[in-house]
C-alpha cells in the first residue's frame, strides 16, 4: 500500500566560508529550524562550494567546525535531521560533473553571483566559480527535494537547478524531483549595515557591515549604532531610505512587527532610539545561541560523532539517485 503520509523532503545547504551571519540566519537557517517537524529535513556544511573562492587551510579547518556547531547551536536537531558536511559525501561531486554536462555555458554566464563573485575575485575567475550553480543543483536533486528554503539571493540558483532537472527529466524519464525554493518573507534579504545596496555577507571586508551570529551583545550593538541611516530622521519604510528599511527589515524579522507597527512605535523618535532598540532585539535573539555554541565547540568528539552519522545517510539517500542517473545516461554500472 502506497505511503500517503510521507512527509516532502527539504534540502539546503550553507558556505562555512567564514563565521555565520544574521543574514544567513534571517534568510535562511531560522527556516532550516523551524521546518524540521514538518518535513524530512536534510542539510549540508557545503565545504566544496567554499573553495571557488581562496580559502587559508587552516582558517578553513576552523570555520568549517565552528559552522557546523553554530547552526546546531541555532537549533537544528540532529536526532530529527540529517546534518552532513559536503566534501564527506562523494556523491556531490560526481553528479557535479554530470550535470555540467547538461548545463549550457549562457545559462553559467547569465548568473548574477558569478558575477558579482567574478568582480569582488578578479584575480582568480576560476571555473568553479563558473560552473558553482552545477554543483548547487546537484546537492539539493540527489535528494530528490521538495523545498529548498533559502534567502532570495539564491532564487537564480533555485530556478536553473529546475531548469536542468527538467532538460534532463526530458531527456531520460521521470528521474529528478523538480523543487521549489522556500523564502521567507521577512529577512529574506539582509543588507550591509555600512552599505544597503549590498547584501550582507560572511566575507564583507568591512567587519562594521555584517553582524555575525557569535558576535558579543556590546559589539552587535556598536555595528548597530554605527548603520548607515538618512538625514530624514524618521522611521519609515519608503524608497531611498536603504538603510532605515534595512533595519526596519531586521527588526520586524526578529520581533515579527509589521512595517507599520514600527512606524507607529518609533513616531516623534529619533534614529538613535530606534538603532539601539534593533540591536537589543537582535542581541536577545542571538543570545541563546551563542550560549549553546559555547557548549558544543567545547566537545569536537560529539560535533564528530553527529557529522559522521549524517554522512552515512546522506551517501546512502544520494547513491541512489547517483546510480539511476548513471543508468540512465548508459554508464555500464
Ligand atoms: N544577506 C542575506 N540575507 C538573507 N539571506 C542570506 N543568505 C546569505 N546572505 C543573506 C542565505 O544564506 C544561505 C547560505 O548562504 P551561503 O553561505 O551558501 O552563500 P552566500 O549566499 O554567498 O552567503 P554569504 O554570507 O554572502 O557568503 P560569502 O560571503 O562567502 O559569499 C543561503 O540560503 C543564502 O540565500
Amino acid at each position: 500500500m502506497e505511503n500517503t503520509d510521507k512527509k516532502q523532503v527539504v534540502f539546503s545547504a550553507i558556505q562555512p566560508s567564514g563565521t555565520i551571519t544574521l543574514g544567513n540566519y534571517l534568510g535562511a537557517v531560522r527556516n532550516w529550524v523551524a521546518m524540521q517537524n514538518e518535513y524530512d529535513c536534510i542539510y549540508a556544511l557545503a565545504d566544496l562550494h567554499t573553495i571557488t573562492v581562496r580559502q587559508e587551510p587552516a582558517a578553513m579547518r576552523r570555520n568549517i567546525l565552528d559552522a557546523y556547531a553554530s547552526i546546531m547551536a541555532c537549533g537544528i536537531d540532529v536526532e530529527k535531521s540529517i546534518f552532513f558536511i559536503q566534501s564527506h559525501v562523494h556523491t556531490h561531486a560526481e553528479l557535479a560533473w554530470i550535470l555540467n554536462c547538461y548545463t549550457q555555458f549562457g545559462e553559467l554566464s547569465r548568473m548574477t553571483q558569478f558575477k558579482d563573485k567574478s568582480a569582488k575575485h578578479a584575480d582568480n575567475i576560476n571555473a568553479g566559480l563558473f560552473t558553482y550553480p552545477s554543483l548547487m543543483a546537484g546537492d539539493i536533486l540527489l535528494y530528490q527535494a521538495d523545498k529548498v528554503p533559502v534567502g532570495a539571493d539564491q532564487q537564480q540558483h533555485i530556478e536553473l537547478t529546475r531548469d536542468i532537472a527538467t532538460r534532463f527529466n526530458g531527456l531520460y524519464g521521470n528521474v529528478f524531483k523538480i523543487p521549489e525554493g522556500f523564502i521567507p518573507k521577512n529577512g529574506a534579504r539582509v543588507m550591509s549595515l555600512q552599505n544597503p545596496l549590498s547584501k550582507m555577507s560572511k566575507s564583507d571586508e568591512n567587519v562594521n557591515g555584517c553582524v555575525h551570529l557569535l558576535d558579543p551583545p556590546e559589539v552587535i550593538m556598536k555595528k548597530f549604532k554605527r548603520a548607515v541611516t538618512d538625514s530624514d530622521a524618521c522611521v519609515r519604510y519608503a524608497e531611498g531610505k536603504d538603510g532605515v528599511n534595512n533595519l526596519m527589515t531586521i527588526y520586524g524579522a526578529v520581533t515579527g512587527k509589521s512595517y507599520e507597527q514600527i512606524e507607529t512605535e518609533f513616531a516623534g523618535k529619533g534614529y538613535g532610539d530606534f538603532k539601539t532598540a534593533v540591536g537589543e532585539a537582535v542581541v536577545e535573539e542571538l543570545r541563546p545561541i551563542r550560549e549553546r555554541y559555547e557548549q558544543l565547540i567545547k566537545d569536537k568528539a560529539y560535533l564528530e560523532s553527529c557529522y559522521h552519522k549524517a554522512d552515512e545517510i546522506a551517501l546512502k539517500i544520494s547513491s541512489r539517485t547517483l546510480s539511476k542517473v548513471m543508468k540512465k545516461i548508459g554508464f555500464v554500472r
